[in-house]
C-alpha cells in the first residue's frame, strides 16, 4: 500500500504540462513508498485552470496562490509560474511547511535564491529544482563514467544550448506565452533560461566554477510588450558566451542563443580527459558517444553508445533492452527520485542550495559581461 503525496499546482503551461505528466506517470514504472496525487491546480484564469485540471486529472482547482498554499490537503507545492514570482511563493510554502518542486531557475538572482534556501532550510522542508537534464539516462550513464575515473584528469568542459524562435522583430515581449523575453518576469534572457541548464549539469558533472568571462548580446533592441502595448526597451539577452575556469583545473566554453536559425532546442556537451572523451547532444538523447584512448589502437575510435539496457541509468525502469524513451522521461525520472529521497531522507539533488551555485554563476556571467572583466563566481 503506497502513501499518497498530495500535489498543488501552480500554474499551467508548458513546464505544467510536463510536471503533471510525471507525476501521473511515475507509480505505472517506479516502486515507490508515496504516489503523488493531483489534488488542486492553481492559476489566475479559472476557465483556462478548470480545463488544464481536467485535461491532467487534478480533482480541484485554486485561482489565488495563498489559498491553495493555505489548504491542508496539500503536502507539495509545484511552482511552475515566471521567474519573478518564484521567491514569495516558495517563502510562503515554506512557512506553511510545505514539500516544494520549483522550475527552474530557481530565482531572479542569487540574493533572491538565498533567501529561498534559508527560508527552506528554516522551514526544513523537502525541495528540488526541476533541472530534468541530468535525468536523461545517457547524461546520468556520463555522470557513472565521470566517477568511475574512466576519463582520468578532466581538461575541457564544453556545452552549447541553441535556439533560433525570437528571430523575428514582430515577436513581441512579456505577457503569459512570452515572459522569458520579459527581464522583468525571467530576470535575464538565455543565461537564466538556457545556459542555467548547461551549468547545472557541468556543476553535477565537473564540479564547481570558480570566475567566468562572458559576452551577451541583444540584437532586437525594442519589442512591443504585450501588456503595455507599447513598444519598448528589451532588456533581455538574446545570446550568451562564456569562458570559465572549474574548480578543479578544467577549461569550461559555453555558448547560448536564441538566434541559431535552424536550432530549435540543440544542448549538446562535451567533456575531454585524459584518458577519454564523452559526448551528448539532446537531439540523440539516448545515446552517449564515448572514446577511450585505453582501446587497443587498432580499434580505438568513438562509440555511440545506445543508452537502452537494463544496466544503463533508470532503463530497467521501462521497456526492454533497446527501446528508447525520450524528454518526458527525464521529468518522471526527477520525481521518482525526489519521492525516493522523502522515504531515505536523503535529499535528491539539485536541492534549492545546489541551484544556488547555478544562479551564482549565471549572476557572474552577467556582471562580466556587463563589465567587461574576468568575475569571480560569489
Ligand atoms: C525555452 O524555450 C525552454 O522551454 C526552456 O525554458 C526550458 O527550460 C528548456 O528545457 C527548453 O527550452
Amino acid at each position: 500500500m503506497t502513501k499518497p503525496l498530495n500535489i498543488g499546482m501552480i500554474g499551467y503551461g508548458f513546464m505544467g504540462r510536463a510536471h503533471s505528466n510525471a507525476y501521473n506517470r511515475v507509480s505505472d514504472f517506479f516502486d515507490t513508498e508515496y504516489t503523488p496525487v493531483l489534488k488542486a491546480a492553481c492559476a489566475r484564469n479559472a476557465e483556462n485552470v478548470q480545463a488544464f485540471a481536467d485535461n491532467w486529472g487534478y480533482e480541484s482547482i485554486e485561482t489565488d496562490w495563498r489559498k491553495l498554499i493555505a489548504r491542508d490537503d496539500i503536502d507539495a507545492i509545484d511552482i511552475c509560474v515566471p521567474n519573478n514570482l518564484h521567491k514569495e511563493m516558495a517563502i510562503a510554502c515554506a512557512e506553511a511547511g510545505k514539500i516544494i518542486l520549483c522550475e527552474k531557475p530557481l530565482a531572479m538572482n542569487s540574493e533572491e535564491g538565498e533567501e529561498m534556501c534559508q527560508a527552506v532550510e528554516k522551514a526544513g522542508v523537502a525541495n528540488i529544482v526541476w533541472y530534468n537534464y541530468r535525468r536523461i539516462p545517457a547524461v546520468t550513464l556520463a555522470k557513472q563514467l565521470i566517477e568511475e575515473g574512466k576519463l582520468g584528469r578532466i581538461f575541457h568542459y564544453r556545452a552549447n544550448f541553441l535556439q533560433d524562435w525570437t528571430i523575428s522583430d514582430d515577436l513581441p515581449q512579456g505577457g503569459a506565452a512570452l515572459w522569458r523575453l520579459d527581464a522583468a518576469a525571467a530576470g535575464s534572457g538565455v543565461t537564466g533560461d538556457l545556459l542555467a541548464h548547461c551549468i547545472d549539469t557541468a556543476i553535477w558533472l565537473n564540479g564547481g566554477v570558480s570566475n567566468v568571462s562572458a559576452m551577451t548580446e541583444t540584437f532586437i533592441k525594442e519589442r512591443k510588450h504585450n501588456l503595455t502595448g507599447k513598444v519598448e526597451p528589451v532588456t533581455i539577452d538574446d545570446a550568451c558566451a562564456f569562458l570559465c575556469h572549474f574548480s578543479n583545473g578544467s577549461l569550461g566554453l559555453f555558448e547560448s542563443t536564441r538566434y541559431a536559425r535552424g536550432h530549435k532546442a540543440l544542448y549538446t556537451l562535451e567533456i575531454n580527459g585524459e584518458h577519454g572523451s564523452l559526448k551528448w547532444d539532446l537531439h540523440d538523447l539516448h545515446r552517449l558517444d564515448y572514446f577511450d584512448h585505453r582501446d587497443e589502437g587498432r580499434v580505438r575510435g568513438w562509440r555511440s553508445i545506445h543508452v537502452t539496457d537494463g544496466d544503463h541509468p533508470y532503463m530497467d525502469k521501462w521497456w526492454v533492452p533497446g527501446l528508447q524513451i525520450g524528454y518526458e522521461h527525464s521529468f518522471v525520472h526527477q520525481v521518482a527520485d525526489f519521492l525516493e529521497s522523502l522515504s531515505t531522507g536523503k535529499p535528491a539533488g539539485p536541492t534549492f542550495r545546489d541551484a544556488l551555485e547555478t544562479q551564482r554563476i549565471c549572476d557572474a556571467v552577467l556582471a562580466s559581461a556587463e563589465s567587461g572583466q574576468w568575475t569571480d563566481v560569489g
